[in-house]
This record gives C-alpha cells, sequence and structure tokens, in this order.
C-alpha cells in the first residue's frame, strides 16, 4: 500500500540545494519565473565545509541573493519552509546527506541525484524515509515536475524546452517513468497529446527506487487536478505488478495509459544490461512483454509499441474531453525570460560599451603579448627589464641604447642607504610588524616632489626654460620670484665637492650615447649658477634623469612631438624612481625582517619638546 503523502509540491514550495549546481539552481529559477511563481523554489544551497556566505542567481530580471549553509541542519533551522531536500552529492556521500535530511523534521521530500549508490545504502534510507512517512525520489533520477509550480534541478532541460512543452502551466495527466531522458520526450509528447502534465516524475533507473512507479502512481489517483494517468517502465524488476494490483483491486480508478519498454530484449539469447542498473532482462515475468500483457489485462491502455504510445495517449484524452471530464486549460501568457548576458553576446544580439580600455597588453588567447610582443617573444629574444618597459610605458621596442639607459636609471637609484625617506619608513613600518607589501608602500609613499619624485617636474621646468629661450640665470631668478625651488636641483648630502657619482655615470653614458645633450648642456648651466649660491645645489640624480629624458625623446626620433607633450604632461619619469626605488625598499624591509629587529621608537633626545602650557594663545 502506498506511504506516500498524495501533494508533495505546491507553487510555494522550497528547495535546500545540496552540493549545488549553478547551471541546476538558474533552471529551477527560470522555471518559477515563467510559471510565476510569487517566490523563488530555492530557498537555500548548502556547501559543506564552506564559510555559508551569499550566493547569487537570477530571478527574471532581478538578482536574487541565496544563503549559503555549511550543514544541513543550519539550512533546515534557517529555511523551516524548505520542505524539499535536493540532493546532489556523488553516489560516495549521498547515503550520509540524504540520512541528515530525512532526519531534519521541516524536509517531507528527499530527491536523490547521484547515479551509483549502493543498493544496501539505498534500501536503508527507503526504510528509514517509510518509517518518517517521507518521500524520496531516486537515487539515478533527474526528479520530477509539477507544472507551472515546482521543478526539481534541471528537470525537462532548457527553458526552451519548457517553453515549448508548455511546463510553466498545470495540465491534467500524472506522468510517471523511470527514465529521466525519456521523461524528457515525454513532456513532448504530452504537450502535444493531451493539455500537458500535472505532474510528472522519473523515479530513477536503480533497482531500488526510493519510491516506485506504483507509489506516484497511487499518488496521482488522489490528485483531483490529475485526469488520466501515463505510466512509462522499463524492463527488469516487479515494480509495474504493483500497478497490476491497484488497478485489479480497484486502486487506481483513472484511466491509465502504459508501456513497458525493453521490449527488444527478447531478440537477445542472452540477458541483457540496459543502460539503468536496474534494467536488466531477468526471469520471464521481468521482461518488457509480460508486464505490458499484465498490465492490459489489468485493465491498463497499453499500445502495441513506444510508437503507438501517443496514440493511445491523445485517444484516451479525447474520451475524457468528449465526456467532459477536463476542463480547458487556460493559457496563462508566460513572462518573456531575459537572455543571459553571454548568450546574447555570443548570439550577437546586443552590445555593450566596454568599461576598461586596454592598449598596452593583451592576456587573451594562447599567450600573454605585451604590446603585441609574444612573452615567448620577450623571453626568447631576451629583452632586458629595460625593453619591457619600453613595451609597457612606451607602447614600443626602443633600440637597445635607449633600454639600457632605461636599466641603467633603475639600478642607479635602486637604493640610497638606510637614511633616505622613503627607506627609512619602510624600516619603521617592518619593524611595527608590517607586511612586505605594507612596509614597501610605506617607503614609496614618501617618493614626491622633495624626494625621489621630482623627475617629472624637473623635465617639465627645464623644457619650458629652453622653449622660451631663458638664460640660466633669467630662469632661476625667475623661479625664485616666484617662490619655487628648482626641481632636480639641490641635494641633502651630496654637493659640487662631494659629488655624486650616479650624476656622473648617467651622464657619462649620455654623452656617449645619446645624439644630443642640449637639455643637460643647459641644466649644467643652471647648476653652475645655483652652486655660486650654494655648494649643495646642484643638478642632482632626479633632475639629470629628468633632463636626460628631455635629450632621448626630441633627439632619438623615436617620439613625436605630441607623443613626448603626452609623456610629459602624464608625467611617466618619476615611474623609473618608483620601480627602481622599489628593489631597495624590499631589500630593506627583508633586512629588518631577517635581522629580527623589534619595534622601533624615536628617541626622546632627539625631539624638541616645545609644548605651551594651556590652550589659548599666551
Ligand atoms: N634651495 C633636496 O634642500 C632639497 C633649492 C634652492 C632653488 C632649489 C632641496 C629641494 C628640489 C627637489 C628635488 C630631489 C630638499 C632630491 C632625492 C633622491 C635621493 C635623496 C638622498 C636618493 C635639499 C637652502 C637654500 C635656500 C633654498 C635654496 C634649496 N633647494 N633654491 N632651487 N631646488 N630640491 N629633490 O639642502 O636663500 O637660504 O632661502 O627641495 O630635486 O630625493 O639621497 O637623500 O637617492 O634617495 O635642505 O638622492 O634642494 O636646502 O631647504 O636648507 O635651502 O637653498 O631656497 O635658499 P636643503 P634648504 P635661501 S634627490
Amino acid at each position: 500500500s502506498n506511504h506516500l503523502p498524495a501533494r508533495l509540491f505546491t507553487k510555494q514550495s522550497q528547495a535546500l540545494i545540496y552540493n549545488y549546481k549553478e547551471a541546476a539552481v538558474q533552471r529551477m529559477l527560470d522555471f518559477d519565473n515563467v510559471s510565476q511563481r510569487d517566490t523563488p523554489s530555492v530557498a537555500g544551497l548548502i556547501h559543506p565545509g564552506s564559510d555559508g556566505g551569499l550566493y547569487k542567481a537570477f530571478f527574471g530580471f532581478k538578482e536574487l541573493v541565496i544563503p549559503v549553509y555549511n550543514s544541513v541542519s543550519e539550512a533546515c533551522q534557517q529555511c523551516p519552509n524548505a520542505d524539499v531536500f535536493l540532493n546532489f552529492a556523488s553516489h560516495r556521500s549521498a547515503y550520509q546527506s540524504s540520512l541528515l535530511a530525512l532526519r531534519e523534521p521541516s524536509i517531507r521530500t528527499v530527491v536523490i541525484i547521484a547515479e551509483g549508490v549502493p543498493e544496501n545504502e539505498a534500501r536503508s534510507l527507503i526504510a528509514i524515509a517509510k518509517k518518517a512517512g517521507k518521500v524520496i525520489i531516486g537515487p539515478a533520477t533527474v526528479g520530477g515536475i509539477q507544472a507551472g509550480s515546482f521543478k526539481i534541478g534541471n528537470t525537462a532541460g532548457t527553458i526552451d524546452n519548457i517553453m515549448a512543452c508548455k511546463l510553466y502551466r498545470s495540465g491534467s495527466v500524472g506522468f510517471v517513468s523511470k527514465s529521466g531522458g525519456l521523461s524528457n520526450e515525454m513532456y513532448n509528447v504530452l504537450s502535444r497529446c493531451t493539455d500537458g502534465i500535472y505532474e510528472g516524475i522519473a523515479i530513477g533507473g536503480d533497482a531500488f527506487p526510493g519510491s516506485t512507479l506504483t507509489d506516484h502512481a497511487l499518488r496521482f489517483e488522489k490528485l483531483p487536478e490529475v485526469k488520466m494517468i501515463v505510466v512509462l517502465g522499463e524492463l527488469g524488476g516487479w515494480d509495474e505488478y504493483g500497478i497490476v494490483d491497484a488497478l485489479k483491486k480497484g486502486e487506481i480508478t483513472k484511466p491509465i495509459c502504459a508501456w513497458v519498454s525493453g521490449t527488444v530484449a527478447k531478440i537477445f539469447p542472452t540477458e541483457v544490461q540496459f543502460g539503468h542498473a536496474g534494467a536488466k532482462s531477468g526471469g520471464e515475468t521481468e521482461s518488457a512483454d509480460a508486464k505490458n500483457n499484465s498490465l492490459r489485462d489489468a485493465g491498463a491502455i497499453v499500445p502495441t509499441s513506444f510508437e503507438d504510445f501517443s496514440n493511445v495517449i491523445a485517444a484516451t484524452y479525447a474520451k475524457l474531453q468528449s465526456k467532459g471530464l477536463v476542463k480547458p486549460v487556460e493559457e496563462p501568457t508566460p513572462p518573456e525570460l531575459p537572455l543571459d548576458f553571454k548568450t546574447a553576446v555570443k548570439a550577437g544580439k546586443v552590445r555593450k560599451p566596454t568599461s576598461i580600455i586596454s592598449t598596452i597588453c593583451d592576456d587573451r588567447g594562447d599567450e600573454l603579448s605585451y604590446a603585441g610582443v609574444p612573452i615567448s617573444e620577450v623571453c626568447k629574444e631576451q629583452y632586458c627589464l629595460g625593453d619591457v618597459i619600453g613595451l609597457l610605458w612606451f607602447k614600443r621596442k626602443l633600440p637597445p641604447y635607449a633600454s639600457k639607459f632605461f636599466e641603467m636609471c633603475l639600478k642607479l637609484v635602486a637604493d640610497h642607504g638606510p637614511a633616505v625617506s622613503g627607506a627609512h619608513n619602510t624600516i619603521v613600518a617592518a619593524r611595527a610588524g608590517k607586511d612586505l607589501v605594507s612596509s614597501l608602500v610605506s617607503g614609496l609613499l614618501t617618493i614626491g616632489p622633495r624626494f625621489g619624485g621630482a623627475i617629472d617636474d624637473s623635465a617639465r621646468v627645464f623644457q619650458d626654460a629652453v622653449d622660451r629661450g631663458l638664460s640660466p640665470d633669467q630662469f632661476v631668478e625667475g623661479m625664485k620670484s616666484k617662490g619655487r625651488r628648482i626641481p632636480g636641483i639641490g641635494h641633502l648630502i651630496k654637493s659640487a665637492t662631494d659629488s655624486d657619482k650616479r650624476v656622473i655615470i648617467l651622464k657619462e653614458y649620455a654623452y656617449t650615447h645619446f645624439t644630443s645633450t642640449k637639455y643637460l648642456e643647459y641644466a649644467l648651466e643652471v647648476e653652475k649658477y645655483t652652486l655660486q649660491k650654494a655648494n649643495n645645489l646642484i643638478l642632482n640624480v632626479d633632475g639629470c634623469i629628468g633632463v636626460l629624458f628631455l635629450d632621448l625623446l626630441h633627439s632619438s626620433g623615436l617620439f613625436t612631438q605630441q607623443e613626448i607633450k603626452e609623456i610629459i604632461d602624464i608625467g611617466y619619469l618619476n615611474g623609473f624612481f618608483i620601480v627602481g626605488r622599489t628593489v631597495g625598499l624590499i631589500g630593506h624591509a627583508l633586512d629588518q625582517k631577517r635581522n629580527k629587529q623589534g619595534l622601533y621608537r624615536h628617541q626622546f633626545d632627539d625631539i624638541l619638546y616645545d609644548v605651551k602650557l594651556g590652550n589659548g594663545p599666551e
């Protein structure tokens, strides 16, 4: 006798999905949308061992946030309305997770998708479910669907199929089958031969399904919305004989069309195992022919072949219609489901402005490229770091003398001892226990107009002075009258008598390799003038790099006037100090950590305290 409740699903039914599959979740929600459900059929997702969180999916046009739980019990506690447990666990863990779900008072139906669940485990779950008055659908099933109300996972396939089979609204056929794949085909057949299904269940192809063809046929008998029953069985097992018994006992009174597939098995001389675990031709009584004959004898409407199945279904439905037993279906207009953006793009149906432009590299396809040069070539042709900067900053392969100049700048500014602003900050941060990147940026953030970041400004002011034809004294005094220090002039420790070796090296390189050193010459005239004011007002390393870039840009013929203007206006050149000094700052951070240096505190005797008493002015 049937222990299953007649009604498993309503338009308010909600599921918890264990080991969720993104496509299945979205398909359920898309079904909800075309079925005009008010609430989504997915209440929550269970991802065991996860940190929980939220999962985003579409509910029609809107995005829906679905909670993710890390245990069955938490999900059930938080979603007491969800009475369907949709289990996507593998055959290895389906037993444990289904067991947990069956123990939860709020869960009424457990759907087990996995194939290959051991038969002893399936039987144990069935016994537990029966005792608890709960329903198992599966294992080895796609699930089922109540048209226009609730859909389990991937049942009925794509949204196009759901629309074509009008599964977004209720019909009057109760359909149950072993096979999930064939049930999709039958939804199509039923949508053409009848007013469609009220409910369709695929019980799964295992030898021990959690609920049987008979269980569901008896449920359909009790559901008033179901006017006729369609059963698609298969060879193997005795489930169909349960329906035969029910027919004989008068427990099924509604018209029932049935077909047991696998009649072909008799052609084979030996026993044949078909796709499903339960579908094997065992003894004679398990054969498709025997079961079809018994069903026919008991009063079921059984065709002569599967091809003829649709005809007998159509004829049965027509009889019901002529007797006025089925009301004409109200045909709702389902809302149009928006296309997913990716699908629409693929189909060439939408265009969208991009948010970002990138003109320096391309990481799509097989190989990353820098300014169109594949990285394999960068390595094979032994591009130096200066070459890579040429590609990624200046978007071209520069001649070796230019790339070498870039690298020389990087090497020369890589470090200037622990006392300079950047290194000091990095050291203090590292000693405060900060990580490498924090210590690094703490130092990098000191790079600016006074320290290391005077290169761009020096290029700007020296170019402007040369362009305007100012004499060095006019330039220096002009800056002074504006109250501005000349970027690139002056140093805290280096002077005319203690010259900066870095500047000497840079100048020598330019004299040897550059076609013109016009801007350098001008800066050196300025230096002569400022040195008359103070011994330390030298052309410093920032200033020297700044003016040498002007010479390189203007005399190499590699750049247009427009490009040079852009390079100076945007300010590319401080980048050389930033990249170079990063090497040194990382060195300082690592040095402090390696030497296990404790928290830094500045010495009292190195601070002039000048704190006045009281709050107001004296
Ligand atoms: N006076 C560098 O100042 C320093 C003048 C000037 C006209 C100037 C100063 C300055 C421009 C910014 C610049 C890059 C702050 C420096 C670097 C990397 C580094 C660092 C390292 C490394 C030094 C004394 C008198 C005053 C001032 C006048 C000073 N600078 N006049 N133009 N540029 N330069 N920064 O020595 O009449 O008495 O009022 O801002 O290029 O950062 O190694 O340390 O690799 O890490 O403290 O090399 O020159 O000079 O302030 O005592 O001024 O000179 O107006 O005249 P000082 P102050 P007055 S390279």
